[in-house]
């Protein structure tokens, strides 16, 4: 099976790169492929598509060097099989609160007997390869999103769940939970505490830790906080900086406020 280029880095315990699709363009998220990130995610929870569109995200992805993942839109192993079956190398699962939903998210990710993944690769056996079905159990990454109070009183159980790659820190949603704003770059005292511990329990329990992060100083922080896996903000947040900054340069006005949710 074509190997997991992502799953091979955090191995070595490099710090990697995602990038983040939030619009239905196949040749943005080619563009993305090839502009030095080690994956890129088609986020269905919040991407303004449906599933229908993923596909042709995940083959602009999978048209360059960057591994392709999906955020799903919720822990459903139907919808879960179907991604992976459309060729998406990584599951970031929003949402998961308790080890039951990390023990579902970790079988959704794999075949039977380990899992409860349908047969019917699809795309996956034109990306992965014609020995898919035997690798892919060990090839797919599962991200288990981190984003309330209540996964945080069960954060030592979730991460010690055999089969999961990593945490994934959703620190908008956290923020919401923790009674904070989101957005805010310095993060509040609270939230810092609390992606300290997560960054401590799951390198503690020997998996990866990743975070979306609201542009990339932020990234860089959050990556000396040992973060393993940095997602500098959304294609849409990446573009929306990068104009606003220009418009400013040529008009010689005030700089873009900044301080964006990553959104
Ligand atoms: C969050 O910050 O809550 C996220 O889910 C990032 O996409
Ligand atoms: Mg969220």
């Amino acid at each position: 099976m074509r190997e997991n280029l992502l799953k091979r880095l955090l191995e070595d315990n490099s710090t990697t790169i995602n990038g983040w699709v939030s619009v239905d363009s196949p040749y943005l998220s080619e563009v993305l492929s090839y502009s030095g990130l080690n994956s890129v995610t088609v986020d269905l929870q919040h991407g303004m598509f449906g599933f229908g569109a993923a596909v042709g995200l995940l083959q602009g992805v999978s048209a360059g060097p960057a591994t392709p993942m999906a955020r799903c839109v919720t822990l459903d192993s139907a919808t879960i099989g179907k991604l992976l079956d459309a060729g998406a190398y990584g599951i970031i699962c929003p949402a998961i609160d308790t080890v039951e939903q990390a023990r579902a998210l970790v079988a959704a990710c794999r075949y039977p007997p380990r899992g409860v993944r349908s047969f019917g690769p699809a795309r996956g056996l034109l990306y992965g390869g014609s020995d898919y079905v035997t690798a892919a159990d060990s090839t797919i990454l599962s991200w288990a999103m981190i984003e309330s109070v209540t996964a945080l009183a069960n954060l030592d159980e979730i991460v010690a769940v055999p089969g999961l790659s990593g945490v994934f820190v959703g620190p908008n949603d956290l923020a919401l939970s923790l009674g904070e704003r989101p957005g805010q770059w310095p993060l509040p005292a609270t939230v810092w505490a609390a992606l300290e511990r997560i960054v401590s329990a799951s390198h503690s329990a020997g998996i990866k830790a990743g975070i979306f992060c609201v542009d990339a100083e932020s990234a860089r922080a959050l990556a000396e906080l040992g973060f393993d896996l940095l997602t500098p903000g959304t294609d849409v947040s990446i573009l929306r900086a990068a104009v606003e900054d220009r418009v400013a340069a040529i008009r010689d006005s005030a700089p873009r406020q900044g301080g964006g949710s990553g959104y």
